[in-house]
This record gives C-alpha cells, structure tokens and sequence, in this order.
C-alpha cells in the first residue's frame, strides 16, 4: 500500500538534507526518503511472526494461537527471528575485528609494508588481556603474538573469551551462572544458525539466552578486539578538530567520499590524498586540490585519528551524491544502499567497491590488498581526480558545523586525571555529587521510516538540559555533531548548570564522540570501570546510565543492544520491536532479561516517552545507590559561568559584582 510522500521537512530535521530532497524531489530523483514512502514495511514481518525457516513457508502466523506447518508457535518464530538478527550482527562486527587481526599479523611479519605499528603501549596492553607474554620481544614479535592469540579467540577450542575477563567480577559471575560466557566469537553465531534451523530450539527463551551469549561475543570480543586492533594500527584517538555535515565538500576541489565501517583502507586513502604527487596531480586537472569526507563509520574511524570531516550519517549517502560534487564514493563493509549506484548514474561520481566481501552490481571493483595498500589508494584517488573535470552544475548545501572528536576511554581517563592519576574517579564523583544526574549511550543509526536525526537530536537536547552527560558513537554521534552539540562552548548553551560546570572544569564538551560502531565496546570499558572504581556500586548495572539506538534499523544495532543489556544497561531501542507482534516475546526481553542479567530492552517510538523512561530510570539507581536526589538548583555557579555573565556588564558592574566594593 501506498504512503502519503512526506515533504523534505517532515523527512529530516537536518537542513543539508532538507536542501537537498527538495532537489530531489523537484527532479524527481528517487532516494532511500521516497522509496520508503511509497512502499509501507510488511506488516506480518516487521510484526516478527514471519517464518521463512525452511521450504514449507513462509508461514505467516497473522492470528493468535496460530502455528507454522511443523507446529512452531508465534513465539518460537519471533524469538528466531530475533536471534538470527543478533547474530548478522555479531558477525558483522567480528568479521571486521577478524580483519583487522589479519592486518595486524601481515604488518608483523612484513607483509603489509604501508602499515605500522602506531600505538605500541596499547599492543602491550592488549598482550596483557590476550595473555600474551612480553618481555624480549620486539614490537614485531609481540605484534604477531598477539594478532595470533586475537584471531583464536574466534575459534578457539575451549574455554571462553579471555576479554570477558574487563568486565566487573560481579557481571562475570552473573554470566557464568546462567551459562551465557561465549566459549569464542564464531561458535555463538554458528550456534543461533543451527539452533534456529528447522527442527531444533523451540523454546522462545532459550533461544534468546543464546541470543545473549552470542551478543556477548560480539560486544567484549570481536568489537572490541576490533577497537583495539585498529588502535594499534592506527593509533588510539584524543581529540581534533573537525567539521561535520555536506557543507564540507568543496566546489573547487575534487571530493572524496569514503563510506562504509573500515579504517584499514580508508586511512591509507587519506594518507595518499595528502601525497604531493596526488595534489599535483588533481591540479593538473583544474582542481585547487583533494577533499576528503565520510560517511557512516568509516567517517568515524578517519575522523577519531585524522580529522578527516563528516559529511553525514547514513540516510545522507544518497544525497552527497545529489550534490554533483563528489568525484568518488569509495565503499568498504556495512550501510552501503545499493541505491547509490543507480544515484550515481544521474552525475559524473564513481562508486568504487573495495572489499572482497562486499561487491554491487553496477559499481567499479577495486579490491583492496592489504600488500599493496598505498598503491590502491593511490589508484583510487587517481580515478577520482579523473573524475573532476566531468563534474557539472554542484548544489553544496551550506550547513556544516565544527566539533571536537577523539574521545577514547583512555583519552576521557586522562583528561580526568592527567598522566600520572587518570582515572574515572572525578566522573564518579561528579555522579554521586549530583553535578552530572548520569550517563545516556546514544547510539545507532537513521532508519528510513522515521524522520531523519529527529529523534537523536530531540531526546540528546532534553538529556542536556537535565545535566546528562551523553556519549556517543555511529550515526547518532553525527546527527549531534552536525547539531553542533561536540565543542565545549555548547555546555554554556545546551547543559543543565551542573554538567555545564563539569564540561568547564574540564574543558570537555556535554556530548563526548567515541568513535564508531564496534567502538561501542569503548562505551563497555568505561561502564567497566565506573563500576570498578567505587562509589556506584558494584556492577554496570548499579550505574545511572542508559543505552539507546533511537532510530536504529541494523542488524547490528539490535547486537548491540543485546549486548549491552547482558552487560546489565537499561537499553532503549526507538522506532519499532522487530517482535512486536508477540507479547510474550517482547516481555521476555523486557521484564525476562532483567530477572536474568538485570539490563532490559524496551522498544519506544515517542522520543517524549524515551526521555522520561531514561531519567526516571537514572533516578531510580540514584535512590539505590543512596545518591542525593538530582537538584539543579545547586550547580551553576561556578568561576567560569559567573565569568560568562559578568562579562556582559560595564566593568565598575563587574567589579562589585566580583569583588562586593565599587571600582574607585
Ligand atoms: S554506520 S550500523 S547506520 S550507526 Fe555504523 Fe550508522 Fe547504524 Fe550503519
């Protein structure tokens, strides 16, 4: 059936958008906006009741009491579904780690001569949780070590995940009593395909315990191998500055889109952008030089470490396009639309496919090889630089904004405490005083079917103004960049007095960008450490904080969420339950899981509803913790924001305001 079309207003709340599919719309150019407006969603499937399991289907279980061809009931099928979203999940993201261990180990032994070793102490580190020995080694030596134990813990013959071993003690022992530790990252996923195969679990929550597990191992395994590996390749991030929406194309320079989830060669795409010969080279061509930007999390990567601008979240990818000014989309993995291509073809862009895992009809296949990684990239930019003086009549929306990124856990201990003493103690501290009432994790996509960044950027406002600090990654850290919520001058604008107080002493803005998806494990490791550190309890889940994906529409992203409520996190989806259909289900992972592992998921469409259920939940552990109750009357005080204000009046005001005695 067909939907009433929305006008660019009611599709985004993002004005480069906004822009750009009045364009569209005008030239009658379709996007993935139209496409989802002229095609509702399977009411049977979204519902989660759709059994396409084996040939005697799909069966479609549209009444109550209904049952599929073998007898499988409503809530075996969504449960299945369900766990088989997990697991496209928790693939996704380890496969990307598995492929970093493989770069890790050709740049040890002298394969992958473009890559280094760029951050050596976080290689120690990671020996350490991968029980690797150390001393005597070269960097080399330990580099090959430890990309070898990394690559085991996907198949590893028995045991269980050695990183489960970050997590708080308490947590562990919650897992290991339910049975839920993954034994490694590969055996989990493969264990939801068979399980979820015709004829076999058909037992709604035991199939979702496992569901658990697996999510487990994607989010203190393969993510977060993933994090580290690409830390140590490509150095762990502290902060740069940047700038962030489609107004950072430039119209005299040729543009550079990367797209998609992988540093490994994107950061040599970057590095060859910069190369005299290449610069040159665009100028033989007309150009003033090489513009690169991203999309998706491949824009988060290159962002964290280089720099390297946004030029938007996922539902923007089409609409870089529609500006005429992009000589090259290089794509990797993950959230690439095969819309693009058709898109393309309306301009002079090149859509280049890099990975071998990854190919689309219609695009041109640059395979990446690690081998020979810089003579790639320099084809690539080659190709795109050729691109240039085809390019036609731009249309570069204005809107950009400036941001602050690069916040690694080990970067947000440091700036907490310095060299010497960093530590999470101040941000416990600024929790149990009250300055900061808790955390939100914002994370997760732009779907489609809701209105583009509305959600990300309505429920991160009313967090701020209720002195929540809000961490972010993927495309829900973009919406809030282009929002200009990532310079610490939005604390004065946006945060509630307490957290604005914090953000001064700090220097630090009220929301923090801390990468990309699978860096959602960096998100674990501070919660991890929270809980370590006293004075919140004992466990992630005595902490005031909530996770949330308000416009997630990934596989992964329901991984995600998985993950963080076995880790013990209040997790907030938005948009709509995948199971929604069957209640029984739908509990089972609300009021079931937190019986289990004490975190739950809710799926809440209202971003009103999504803000009042957080804060009432913060405030809930602050009462069980015996914290203060949250007061924003006593904050705001502080030397910088009476500066602020003084600053407005004549100085003999400012004086007596400051010093109580008039200026003689
Ligand atoms: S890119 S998984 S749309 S966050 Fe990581 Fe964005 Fe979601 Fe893809």
């Amino acid at each position: 059936m067909a939907k009433k079309e929305r006008t660019p207003e009611e599709a985004s709340r993002d004005q480069a958008t906004i822009t750009l599919l009045t364009q569209a719309t005008e030239e009658g150019i379709e996007t993935s906006f139209s496409r989802a407006d002229s095609m509702a969603a399977c009411p049977i499937g979204s519902d989660g009741y759709c059994c396409k399991v084996c040939g005697m289907g799909p069966c479609r279980l549209v009444k109550e009491g209904q049952t599929g061809i073998c007898g499988a009931t409503r809530e075996t099928v969504a449960a299945r579904n369900f766990a088989r979203m997990v697991a496209a999940g928790a693939a996704a993201h380890s496969d990307h780690g598995r492929d970093l261990a493989y770069t890790l180990l050709a740049a040890a032994e002298g394969h992958a001569p473009d890559y280094s070793i760029k951050d050596p102490a976080k290689l120690r580190e990671m020996a350490g949780y991968l029980d690797v020995a150390v001393d005597g080694k070269t960097t080399e030596e330990l580099a090959k070590d430890v990309a070898l134990a990394a690559l085991g813990e996907f198949g590893k013959v028995e045991g269980k995940i050695k990183y489960l071993d970050r997590a708080p003690p308490k947590r562990q022992e919650i897992w290991k009593k339910l049975g839920i530790e993954p034994r490694n990252v590969d055996r989990e996923i493969v264990e939801i395909m068979h399980r979820t195969h015709i004829g076999n679990d058909q037992d709604a929550e035991h199939i979702l315990d496992h569901a658990m597990r697996a999510a487990l191992g994607d989010g203190w395994g393969g993510s977060m191998m993933a994090t580290d590996l690409s830390d140590v390749l490509f150095g762990t991030p502290a902060p740069v500055i940047s700038e962030a929406n489609l107004g950072v194309l430039k119209d005299d320079e040729v543009n550079i889109i990367i797209h998609g989830h992988e540093p490994t060669l994107s950061e040599m795409i970057v590095a060859a952008a910069q190369d005299p010969e290449m610069i040159k080279y665009a100028k033989s061509k007309g150009a003033e030089g090489i513009t690169m930007a991203g999309i998706c999390c491949t824009a988060n990567e290159t962002l964290m470490r280089q720099g390297v601008p946004l030029a938007g979240n996922f539902l923007q990818q089409e609409l870089a396009i529609l500006t005429g000014a992009v000589e090259a989309m290089v794509v990797d993995i993950q959230c690439i639309m095969q819309g693009v291509v058709k898109l393309a073809e309306n301009y002079h862009t090149e859509l280049i496919t890099t990975s071998p895992k990854a190919k689309i009809t219609g695009a041109t296949h640059m395979e990446f090889d690690e081998h020979r990684a810089m003579e790639i990239a320099k084809e690539i930019v080659r190709k795109a630089v050729d691109r240039y003086p085809e390019r036609k009549k731009t249309r570069i929306p204005e809107d950009k904004a400036e941001l602050i990124p690069g916040f690694s856990h080990e970067y947000i201990r440091y700036a907490l405490g310095g060299t010497h003493r960093g530590s999470f103690r101040p941000l416990n501290d600024a929790i149990i005083s009250g300055r900061i009432r808790g955390v939100v994790a914002n994370i997760g996509c732009n779907n489609a079917r809701v209105c583009h960044d509305h959600l990300h950027q309505h429920v991160v406002t009313e967090f701020l103004k209720n002195d929540v600090l809000v961490v972010e990654t993927g495309c829900g850290a973009i919406a809030s960049a282009k929002q200009g919520y990532m310079t610490p001058e939005a604390a004065f604008e946006a945060a509630g007095p307490g957290l604005r107080e914090v953000c001064e002493a700090v220097g630090m803005p009220p929301v923090l960008h801390m990468g990309s998806c699978v860096d959602n494990s960096r998100i674990l490791t501070v919660l991890a450490e929270m809980a370590t550190e006293t004075g919140l309890g004992e466990d992630i889940s005595d902490i005031p904080a909530v996770g949330m994906a308000p416009e997630w529409m990934s596989e992964k992203a329901i991984s995600i969420g998985t993950y963080c409520v076995a880790s013990g996190a209040y997790v907030i989806m938005g948009h709509k339950s995948p199971v929604s259909g069957v209640e029984v289900v739908d509990r089972m992972i609300s009021d079931g899981w937190e019986s289990k592992v004490g975190g739950r998921m809710e799926f809440i469409n209202d971003p009103e509803e999504i803000v009042r259920r957080s804060l009432a939940h913060i405030d809930k552990k602050r009462a069980a913790l015996g914290l203060p109750e949250y007061d924003p009357t006593k904050w705001g005080q502080s030397g910088d924001a009476r500066m602020e204000q003084l600053i407005e009046l004549p100085l003999e005001e400012r004086i007596e305001a400051a010093y109580g005695n008039k200026a003689e």
